[in-house]
């Protein structure tokens, strides 16, 4: 028996339509799904691969204990009762702040989130951890401050855009948007279009440019001083959006009035003329940016982004037909939490703030490797693998073995759960509802609910359910009226009627909501995670209501409803709202109602992003002369979520890329093994001669050094990054600038 069924994929934040032939609960055959509305028959060769992900025997099928240094069986009972205790008796002991929770959700499925911080929360602690505080929250920040809400940040008005500025995202790699070789494509072949990429190599969408500014690498700050240095000394800012909708343009005029701009091009290896067409035609056209990684992980991270939003804003781009707008959303990817606001958590040891509810995995080593009376002691973990995926592996590896508790809800035996107390195993992506609320689209919104297509394996329980179970033991969900459940088992409507009443009855039951959802409905329906959706759907904002409509439901009372059935009805995704095209501007949320453009705390720090002082810092270290970029996306990597090395059979997926005349001039060879070695540590790893990548730099990809069978395969780049080569401000890590060294082994 086989059968094609409708589902997504889970190894980016794209989450492609696909359709997969399960076998005798098996997926042998996966193709894109050209009814799914927003990839619309596109995928790439990671979401056909999804097989990989699910079956392999890493799996893991049953709750395990560490004894000694083995694992046991246990049953769910023993461990989540021994798990509560432990909690409790920290938190009781030491307080909540050494309490922390990391990931929860990763690329293909969110639902857990909403209940691990219902979880944390009710414990006491506001630490939380997540891989977005590893990559987006110096944007989170500069959004934050400059339009008033840190999770309206912006993406592109992707079909209405003439000029993309693709600022160190490979998004032929990558993606990052939808249908994204289709719209680099585009871009590329059409003649009233434009696309300019700023990278240090020739990456694959630099390939497809009409414009590439192969700056050198970490000059991104340098360059967009210079960029809008340019337009204001030239006069080419849009006046009249700035008399509109921009305040505080005299507070930081005089950081870019006497800026030496033929200086900067220098320093930037770049060509003035050139630099000056693109900041022209950025000015003048419909145009658009994208900044990525090789941004938001280069020096003066958050610096650079802020610069990016003076950009946007000088020239007219934020909130307007082909520029930068904000998307519509189902939930919002955290909450504003202002870093002025001392009601939300620094971290103890190292002072970081809160960015949209998340702290920076970066800094959690030190979190824990300290004498400070509130250090952290437990860590709960879902869905992430921060032995491999965050920087200083050393140095999480020395922390984690310090901690009194350590937890860790996977699909794998990955390394970070060999390293845990506890093990608990998720049904996968593709034996659970799910869903993501990515918003990278505009202007309509999207929604897959990804139902199982797969029976579970073994005793693996929805990582909601854990989590309402951990709940229950530590007596957090209260004692639910029979009514309710009776409710449930009756019609939606009903049920809603009653969850209501039974919510307005107590205040302190509303917070304890997704709980109560999930033992009623959700043990009705079989999914917390479905039920939660149709819970979440009944308590949308009446901004998200205005979006429905536009999308053709029906204003009403039955709306969450309607939407929900909706949602069930279309197993291969749909539109569930459309924003207003013509009012993007709704989103600019600070109290004047204009963009802010000055960020005092900062000000010495972009003054002092000088041709001359950059000049001086970015010169050679003789002793670590090249520059690694710690992590590139390639068709071959999906962040640690592929275990399986045969994926790649017969590819050379993880190996030391440097370009030809480097490698000449050590007199190393391709394929020979070189070692790496930076400050926190060094490698062997096979080296690639390539024209791909820029003299002076070298490029490891990351999502590698994974067990599997009892062998490594390739090496994790995480060994060679060092936790506190960071972001002053957001705490993210600095991968694509790491000082390094390459030696022959033979040599060395
Ligand atoms: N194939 C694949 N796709 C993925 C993933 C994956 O694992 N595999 N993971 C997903 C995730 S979680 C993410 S966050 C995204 C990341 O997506 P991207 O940010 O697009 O990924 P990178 O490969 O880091 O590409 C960044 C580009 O920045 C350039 N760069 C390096 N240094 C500098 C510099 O100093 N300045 C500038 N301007 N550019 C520089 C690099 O040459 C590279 O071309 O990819 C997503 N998509
Ligand atoms: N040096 C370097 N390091 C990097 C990067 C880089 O460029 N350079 N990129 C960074 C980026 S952008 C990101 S986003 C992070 C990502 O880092 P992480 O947060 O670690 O995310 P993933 O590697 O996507 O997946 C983490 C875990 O989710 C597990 N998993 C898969 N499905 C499920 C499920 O259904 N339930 C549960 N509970 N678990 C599941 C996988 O087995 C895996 O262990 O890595 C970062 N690390
Ligand atoms: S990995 Fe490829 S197929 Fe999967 S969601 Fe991303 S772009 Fe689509
Ligand atoms: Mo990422």
């Amino acid at each position: 028996m086989s059968e094609w069924k409708k589902t997504g994929c889970v190894l980016c934040g794209q989450n492609c339509g696909l359709e997969a032939l399960v076998e005798n609960n098996r997926i042998v055959k996966v193709r894109p799904d050209k009814d799914n509305p927003r990839s619309q028959g596109y995928a790439c060769r990671k979401g056909l691969n999804i097989a990989f992900y699910q079956h392999h025997n890493d799996r893991l099928t049953q709750p395990l204990k560490k004894v000694g240094c083995d694992f046991v069986p246990i049953s769910w009972e023993q461990a989540l009762s021994e798990i509560a205790e432990k909690l409790r008796s920290i938190v009781d002991e030491h307080g909540p702040r050494s309490l922390a929770f990391m990931g929860l959700g990763g690329l293909g499925g969110h639902s857990e989130a909403v209940f691990g911080l219902r979880l944390l929360r009710s414990l006491g602690s506001k630490y939380y951890y997540n891989a977005l505080a590893g990559e987006l929250t110096g944007l989170f920040w500069g959004y934050g401050r400059t339009i008033g809400r840190q999770y309206n940040f912006t993406i592109l008005d992707h079909d209405r855009t003439d000029m993309l500025l693709a600022i160190g995202w490979n998004g032929w790699m990558s993606h990052q948007m939808p249908q994204a070789r289709r719209f680099l494509d585009k871009m590329s072949k059409d003649p009233d279009k434009l696309l300019v990429v700023i990278d240090p190599r020739r990456s694959e969408t630099a390939a497809k440019a009409d414009i590439h500014l192969a700056l050198r690498p970490g000059t991104d700050a340098l360059l967009t001083r210079a960029l809008i240095a340019i337009i204001l000394q030239e006069g080419w800012q849009n006046q009249e959006y700035i008399d509109q909708h921009v305040s505080q343009l005299e507070q930081i005029d005089a950081w870019f009035r006497d800026f030496d701009v033929r200086e900067a091009c220098r320093v930037c290896e770049l060509d003035y003329d050139q630099v000056k067409e693109v900041a022209r035609l950025f000015a003048t056209r419909k145009s658009s940016l994208h900044a990525d990684l090789g941004v938001l992980m280069g020096r003066h991270s958050s610096v650079t982004t802020y610069l990016e939003i003076i950009l946007l804003a000088i020239c007219g781009r934020l909130f307007v037909p082909g520029g930068n707008v904000v998307p519509g959303y189902l939930m919002t990817m955290g909450a504003h939490t202002d870093d002025r606001n001392t009601k939300y958590w620094k971290t103890v040891e190292t002072g970081f703030p809160t960015l949209l509810g998340m702290h920076p995995p970066n800094v959690m080593p030190e979190e824990i490797n300290n004498d400070h009376p509130e250090r952290l002691r437990a860590v709960l973990i879902s869905s992430s693998n921060p032995i491999r995926s965050f920087a200083d592996t050393t140095a999480y590896e020395q922390a984690f073995s310090k901690l009194d508790l350590l937890v860790t809800i996977d699909i794998a035996m990955t390394e970070t759960a060999k390293m845990s107390d506890y093990v608990l195993p998720d049904r996968s992506l593709y034996e659970r509802w799910d869903t993501t609320y990515f918003q990278l689209n505009y202007p309509e919104i999207y929604c897959q609910m990804r139902r199982p297509i797969l029976e579970p394996e073994g005793e693996t329980l929805e990582g909601s359910e854990i989590l309402t179970r951990l709940a229950d033991k530590l007596g957090f969900i209260p004692v639910i009226p029979e009514s309710l459940y009776a409710a449930a088992g009756k019609s939606r409507l009903e049920y809603g009627q009653a969850l209501y009443a039974y919510m307005q009855s107590d205040p302190k039951v509303a917070a304890t909501m997704p709980f109560v959802v999930a033992k009623t409905l959700g043990k009705e329906m079989g999914s917390f995670n479905l039920a939660w959706m149709w819970a979440l759907l009944q308590t949308v904002p009446r901004s998200f209501k205005e979006n429905a409509a536009r999308a053709g439901f029906k204003p009403g009372l039955t709306m969450g409803d309607d939407i929900f059935q909706a949602i069930l009805d279309h197993p291969e995704g749909l539109w569930i709202g459309k924003v207003d095209p013509d009012n993007n501007f709704a989103n600019l949320k600070t109290d004047d109602g204009r963009i802010n453009l000055f960020i005092p705390e900062v000000e010495e720090w972009v003054k002092g992003i000088t041709p001359k002082s950059e000049e001086e810092q970015l010169q050679s270290d003789g002793y670590y002369p090249f520059i690694l970029m710690a992590g590139r996306h390639t068709d071959e990597n999906a962040n640690t979520l592929m275990r399986n090395p045969e994926w790649n059979r017969g590819r050379r997926a993880c190996t030391l890329a440097m370009h030809l005349d480097d490698a000449e001039r050590l007199g190393i060879r391709d394929q020979q093994i070189v070692k790496v070695t930076t400050e926190a540590g060094t490698l062997n790893i096979e080296l690639e001669t390539t024209a791909d990548t820029r003299p002076g730099m070298v490029i490891i990809p990351h999502g590698f050094g994974l067990e599997f069978n009892g062998k490594i395969f390739g090496v994790g780049v995480n060994r060679l990054t060092k936790s506190t080569n960071r972001d002053r401000i957001a705490g993210t890590p600095l991968h694509r600038y790491v000082r390094c060294r390459v030696d022959s082994v033979a040599s060395s």
